[in-house]
Parts: structure tokens; sequence; C-alpha cells
């Protein structure tokens, strides 16, 4: 929020790129309209610890906190060791995403990864998906709060942001004490590929969201930059007038 604060922004930019290299590109484009990063590191063709830090590095000169979208979903000591491996996701991430769907232990094992290099960082829970026929029913979302309520470790929750009245139950139901990111936010597409669904960013935050999680609004514009200021100006004035 310090970053958000600084430069009038809650994007949260979902990086989906295949090389490093045009993850770097893209950083240094947008960085000033954004509030942080989001990766799918697995993604990556060319990874290579060595490369990855030149991402890393990218971020951190605008001032941007790494949230690797793992979305962890096996047994705590599982979830543990795949903090490690060959991505290190424990040593470079700030911030990761965790499935509930294991048991609340998931939220204590990634914590343990972080534990083992001496960091510390914050678990995003899944507690609703944009994409549609998903099973993260109502009672998924309630014991996903639970678990998250309990815990230092998770610092909020994802939400559908293409649905503004799920994004605000959300909201009554978390409270003020953590954040809602919501990805499923799009200015201009009212579907995505692959059942994807889309809301309009402003909606998603007027409805009580903190951060707007976009992707191919961003990366996939014309213009990535003028996209990235836009998305950050409807993001900023919704926040403002709610
Ligand atoms: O329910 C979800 C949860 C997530 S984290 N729906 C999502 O789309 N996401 C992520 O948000 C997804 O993995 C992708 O990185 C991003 C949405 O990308 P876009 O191109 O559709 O904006």
């Amino acid at each position: 929020m310090e970053t958000a604060a600084a430069k009038g922004t809650l994007v949260v930019l979902a990086a989906d790129l295949a090389t490093t290299e045009e993850l770097v590109r893209l950083i240094h484009q947008v960085g000033p309209h954004i509030a942080a990063l989001k990766t799918h590191v697995d993604m990556v063709e060319d990874f290579t610890m060595e490369s990855w830090h030149e991402v890393v590095a990218a971020a951190h000169t605008h001032d941007l906190m790494l949230f690797e979208d793992r979305k962890f979903a096996d047994i705590g000591k599982i979830s543990k060791t795949q903090m490690g491996g060959i991505y290190d996701i424990r040593s470079w991430a700030d911030i990761v995403t965790a499935h509930r769907v294991s048991g609340p232990d998931i939220v204590d094992g990634i914590a343990a990864g972080w534990d083992e290099v001496q960091r510390i960082g914050g678990v995003f829970l899944l507690a609703q998906m944009s994409s549609r026929g998903n099973l993260l029913s109502e009672g998924y979302t309630d014991a996903t709060i639970a678990t998250g309520a309990a815990s230092p470790h998770v610092l909020g929750y994802i939400g559908n942001g293409s649905a503004p009245d799920e994004v605000s139950s959300l909201r009554k139901k978390v409270g003020e004490g953590k954040m809602i990111w919501t990805p499923g936010v799009n200015l201009s597409a009212a579907e995505g590929v692959l059942g994807q669904r889309y809301g309009h960013p402003a909606e998603a935050i007027g409805a009580g969201a903190d951060g707007i999680i976009v992707g191919s609004g961003i990366h996939g514009a014309a213009d990535p930059e003028a996209a990235a200021a836009a998305y950050a100006e409807a993001s900023w004035n919704a926040l403002l007038s709610r």
C-alpha cells in the first residue's frame, strides 16, 4: 500500500510472458504505474536463476513486491519443499498464492519455506476465482476466510473481480483486517479466453478490492505503458470515491 499510495495506483501487473527479456522490458515500461508484480515463474521458457535475478532487480528498481502466483495446493510439508526446488520461490518472492483445499496447514508449510532462508512473506488465499464453473462455493470461501483470519501469514484473499457483488460479499466477510486483490478485470473486454470472465476494474475497487490484478489488459495492449496508466487512474479514482 505504501508503493500504491506513492504512485497512485492499485494495479498488480500479471506479467504472463514467456521470456525474461520480455518481462524485464515490460516491468520498465509500466513500472511507474503499478503497485506490485505478479509472476508465473513456471511459464518462463528461458528460466535460469541468473536471468530471473534480472526480473527481480527490475521489480526492485520500481519499488515492486514480487508476487509469485504459484497457487500452492498440496499438503503443508510438500508446499514447504515446493517453496525451494529449481525456482527457489522462497528466496525472491514476497507474496505467494495458495488454495485452501488441502487444509489449513498449507499456510504454515509455506511460511516454513520462507523460514528456511530467513525470509518472511505473505500468503494470499484463493477465496473466490474469476474463471467460470470454478468449485469455490460459499462454504469453501467461508472456511478459507476462517483459515486466513487465524494466521499471521495470510495477508489477504483473491476475490472474483468479474463480479462486483461477489467482491462486496467477500469484503463483508473479511472485514478490514486483510486485503482483497481481484483478477478478472479489464477496461474493455467482456469475456476472456478459456473461461476467464471480466468485470470493470473501478467496480471491483468500488465493491471493496484493494488491488486489481491485470494481465492481458496491459501486456496485450498495443501500448502497454498507456494501458497501465489508464488502469492506474481508473483504480485510484475508484478508491478515492469509495
Ligand atoms: O481466479 C483467478 C485467480 C488468479 S490469481 N483468476 C485469475 O485470472 N488469476 C490470475 O490473474 C491468472 O493466473 C492470470 O495471471 C491473471 C489474469 O490475467 P488476465 O490476462 O485475464 O488479466
